[in-house]
């Protein structure tokens, strides 16, 4: 339900739907990465506006690097399960889209087959390697990445499905007139908001980015190197979503890790008992109560 600006409350019908309207509103939108159902819900239970399904956490949940060893198969069955685990938007890392223009298509359709509201594609080469990897990043040319998001936007059934374009221009050296030329016909050719990937160790490339870009169309960043850009400042530029994309999994290792050295050192579970979920925790979590009322 949301109350529009006459002060009437309507329905928003799809979790696509109610993106959209954030967008439109200009509410800043915090987002998490997860790659499965429970950090899904961790993610959605944190208060967290969206869940990103990244391709960074659901290839290391499968033990792999994120280089485009999974297909897309993979990525939709993950990000589908986190789509049914929690309520919110699940925006769905779709890497290159899989391939060229008639995977972006299909990977557009397959994702809204399962109810995914956002499809985000980049503009790297097939196969593409993760953005924090120095070397090997390759660009796409600007035209075969527009017509891969023309074929995307084709492709795409519910009208309020948001296609998300990524530019990796910064990731691959170069400036912020590549950032703003790509982006810009990425949005003429269809994308409904622009994702602007950047590995500095400040905000300052963004926010270049974001001053001459003046709110073309909705801008989403991902602070996972310039960890102080705070939520006010992303207000302040303009940002219309943050994407909080791997720090769950990072903190879930280190957990893991401190609690299996505890017990081997120990020799019981006892000292880390205080400091771990419960059983009970995991039941509600996983919905426990819920499904046995079901008789
Ligand atoms: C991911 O989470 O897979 C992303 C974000 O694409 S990053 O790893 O920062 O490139
Ligand atoms: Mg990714």
């Amino acid at each position: 339900m949301t109350e529009d600006t006459r002060g009437q409350v309507r329905q928003v019908e799809t979790r696509a739907a109610a993106l959209r309207e954030a967008f439109a509103e200009g509410r800043l939108l915090r987002v998490a990465g997860a790659h499965d159902g429970l950090s899904a819900r961790l993610v959605a239970e944190a208060g967290f506006d969206a869940v990103w399904a990244s391709g960074l956490e659901i290839s290391a949940a499968h033990g792999l690097p994120d280089i485009s060893l999974l297909g897309m198969a993979e990525f939709l069955a993950a990000a589908a399960t986190m789509q049914s685990a929690t309520a919110v938007p699940v925006v769905a890392d779709c890497d290159t889209g899989f391939g060229g223009d008639r995977n972006a298509a299909f990977t557009m359709m397959r994702y809204e087959n399962v109810g995914i509201a956002a499809v985000c594609i980049e503009d790297k080469v097939f196969p593409k390697l993760n953005s924090f990897l120095g070397a090997g990043q390759e660009l796409l040319a600007t035209e075969d990445f527009g017509a891969k998001l023309r074929a995307a936007k084709q492709a795409q059934h519910d009208p309020d499905t948001v296609l998300i374009a990524r530019t990796e221009a910064f990731i691959c050296g170069y400036g912020v007139e590549e950032a703003l030329a790509r982006c810009h016909h990425y949005v003429d050719v269809g994308a409904d908001a622009v994702l602007v990937h950047s590995k500095a160790a400040d905000s300052s490339e963004v926010v270049s980015f974001t001053r001459r870009w003046q709110r073309r169309a909705p801008v989403v960043v991902v602070p996972t190197t310039y960890t102080a850009f705070s939520v006010a400042e992303a207000q302040e530029a303009g940002v219309a979503m943050v994407i909080y994309a791997n720090q769950g999994m990072r903190a879930t290792v280190r957990a893991v890790r401190d609690a299996w050295a505890a017990v081997l050192a120990d020799g019981s579970t006892v000292g880390i008992e205080s400091t771990i979920a419960s059983v009970k925790d995991i039941f509600e979590l996983s919905g426990m109560s819920q499904w046995l009322g079901r008789g």
